[in-house]
């Protein structure tokens, strides 16, 4: 008889039903959720911290010491999200990408950015907090992406929507825009938008990767 495998089955038995019990356990509040970003580009990685406060997210950070932090709505039904890091004109000094709200298929973000002070959100040409979306389901082909640019990157957002939902799936082509924008102190401008018209999913002009900013 192999008395070390019962002994061993025993101990693994133990231990799944304790982690039975703790998953079982009530969830008071959602912890932090932490994230190392360098945010004023010297080399040394800060430490982001968000949390729940009600139906807010609390975003904050310290940096040289100080401390700065910044308050946007948070999506209660699915809770907290961890923040996404970025930078997204490559200039060393990372952005935060905020999940502002999770749909069935499509999720919204908004950017943070730090200018040397404080976290305040990356305004679009608008001078409004600029919002922008991942996926888009069967309806649409929504996403964003870094692409070099000049000594930096370019921020390239791709927002399109599905010419035909009928089509077989292998036959869908999506129409809308791909706009190429630079960052500079924590503003987007337009540096090229281009049209596009009935691609399909594999065309360029629809390429999106969220990691091409990381
Ligand atoms: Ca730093
Ligand atoms: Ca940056």
């Amino acid at each position: 008889m192999n008395r070390t495998g019962i002994v061993r089955t025993a101990t693994v038995a133990g231990v799944t039903a304790a982690l039975g019990l703790a998953a079982a356990a009530p969830a008071l509040a959602a912890p932090p959720v932490t994230t190392a970003a360098d945010l004023n580009g010297d080399g040394e990685l800060e430490t982001v911290t968000v949390r729940q406060t009600g139906d807010d997210q609390l975003i904050s950070a310290t940096v040289d010491g100080t401390s700065t932090s910044i308050r946007l709505p948070l999506d209660s039904q699915f809770g907290l999200e961890a923040l996404r890091v970025a930078d997204l004109n490559g200039d060393g000094r990372a952005e935060l990408i905020v999940t502002r709200s999770v749909g069935a298929n499509t999720t919204f973000f908004s950017a943070l950015h730090f200018d040397g002070r404080t976290l305040s959100p990356v305004v679009g040409p608008d001078d409004q907090p600029f919002s922008f979306a991942e996926g888009g389901g069967v309806a649409a082909h929504l996403g964003y992406t870094c692409n070099p640019f000049e000594r930096g990157r370019a921020f390239a957002v791709v927002a399109s929507e599905n010419d035909d939902v009928s089509r077989p799936t292998g036959q869908f082509t999506y129409s809308g825009t791909r706009t190429a924008y630079t960052l500079r102190d924590g503003a987007l401008s337009v540096q090229e938008s281009t049209p596009i018209t009935a691609r399909p999913v594999n065309d360029p002009l629809l390429a999106v990767d969220a990691a091409g900013c990381a």
